[in-house]
């Protein structure tokens, strides 16, 4: 018995492969291997040598056994390191500069704007590009003769023959958003909504699509007071020049009374903007306390609360920041404009990073 160990144990610490295991395996312990033979044995044997052979023949079968998976344990975590020899990575060696495209200004324009406001406590809103001329026009103070409707140079969608519902409209503004925002949460309230709208325009200054964020703060106690204090802290963060100067011209809009555009101080000098200081005057918005008509539309009760709200043009903003000329280019979608003008991908603005760097 010991000679059978001796051999088998001997031979299953030198096998140099699985298949070479099998081989043993069935050689020692299968049905017709050398320990199971001799096991057969024990049956031609006295009871007294039984006692003594049967147990050490099982304990063979065991070590042998207990042999065999620990050398197949050994040869698999063998191969698995010899696998990773060849097929090793590095995960903390620094990545191959690619390029995966860049932030579009709108894009970077929207998300700073979004952490300006955010900053100060508004939520961000979104709604519907095809709208109701409810929403876009009635809404807002904005009747059916109302000239602005004109002016708005609407794009409308059609309606079949003999449907006289009044026909759906790209939108002209994101206000109806402020008015599906007043109508879902009530007051108080404050949001930005920025996004898409169209007009039927095309020149040097105006695309079809363009892309305007607006803000409304209703509550109890808001005034223009705050208006001018929310747009000058805006200003300052967006422009990140700390002396902004902001004039506030009287206007008139449907939907505010009373209304104002807001204009920023600024300079020509050798044909480069710089704002914050000279003698020119450039128009940056509109805005004014929201027209209780219009609270009403979304309503909320003009008796118990008032608001102000304002509408900028993104890409008019982007343009002034970061010296874009031409309006048109950013629609275009030429590369090398985009590597130009784009900003990194994984560059977030952030209030505390400085918003473009
Ligand atoms: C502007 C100018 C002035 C405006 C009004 C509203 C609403 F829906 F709350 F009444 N939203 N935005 C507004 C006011 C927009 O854009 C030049």
């Amino acid at each position: 018995m010991d000679d059978l160990r001796d051999k088998y144990i001997s031979a299953i610490s030198s096998a140099s492969d699985e298949v070479a295991l099998e081989e043993l395996r069935l050689q020692a312990v299968g049905k017709k291997g050398e320990v199971s033979l001799k096991m057969r044995e024990l049956g031609k044997m006295t009871p007294e040598e039984r006692q003594v052979v049967g147990p050490a023949l099982n304990a063979l079968k065991d070590e042998i056994n207990s042999a065999l998976s620990a050398k197949k344990a050994a040869l698999a975590d063998a191969a698995l390191n010899e696998r990773l020899k060849t097929e090793w990575l590095d995960v903390t060696l620094p990545m191959r500069e690619r390029r995966v495209g860049t932030i579009h200004p709108v894009s970077q324009v929207s998300e700073e704007v979004t952490a300006i406001f955010a900053d100060m406590g508004f939520a961000v809103a979104e709604g519907p590009q095809i709208e109701s001329d409810w929403y876009n026009f009635d809404a807002l103070n904005i009747p059916g003769h109302h000239p602005a409707r004109a002016e708005m140079d609407t794009f409308y969608t059609h309606r079949k023959e003999g449907d006289n519902r009044p026909p759906h409209v790209l939108r002209t503004h994101t206000s109806p958003v402020q008015i599906r925002s007043m109508e879902a949460q009530g007051a108080p309230i404050r949001v930005i909504c920025p996004g898409r709208v169209y007009r039927a325009d095309y020149d040097q200054t105006h695309t079809p699509m363009f892309h305007q964020v607006e803000g409304l703060a209703i509550d109890t106690d808001i005034s223009m007071a705050n208006l001018k204090w929310v747009l000058e802290e805006f200003c300052r963060a967006f422009f990140e020049v700390d002396g902004v100067e902001l004039r506030f011209r009287a206007s008139h809009f449907p939907f505010t009374e009373p209304s104002a555009e807001v204009d920023i101080r600024c300079s020509w000098e050798g044909g480069t903007l710089k704002l914050g200081e000279g003698d020119d005057w450039l128009e940056i918005l509109g805005s004014g306390m929201v027209h209780p008509k219009v609270l009403e539309a979304g309503g909320i009760d003009p008796a118990k609360y008032q608001g102000f709200a304002f509408g900028m043009g993104i890409d008019r903003i982007a343009m002034l920041k970061y010296g874009i000329p031409d309006l048109r280019a950013f629609f275009d979608s030429d590369l090398r404009w985009l590597r130009h003008y784009g900003f990194a991908a994984l560059d977030q603005p952030s209030l505390q990073g400085g918003l473009s760097v």
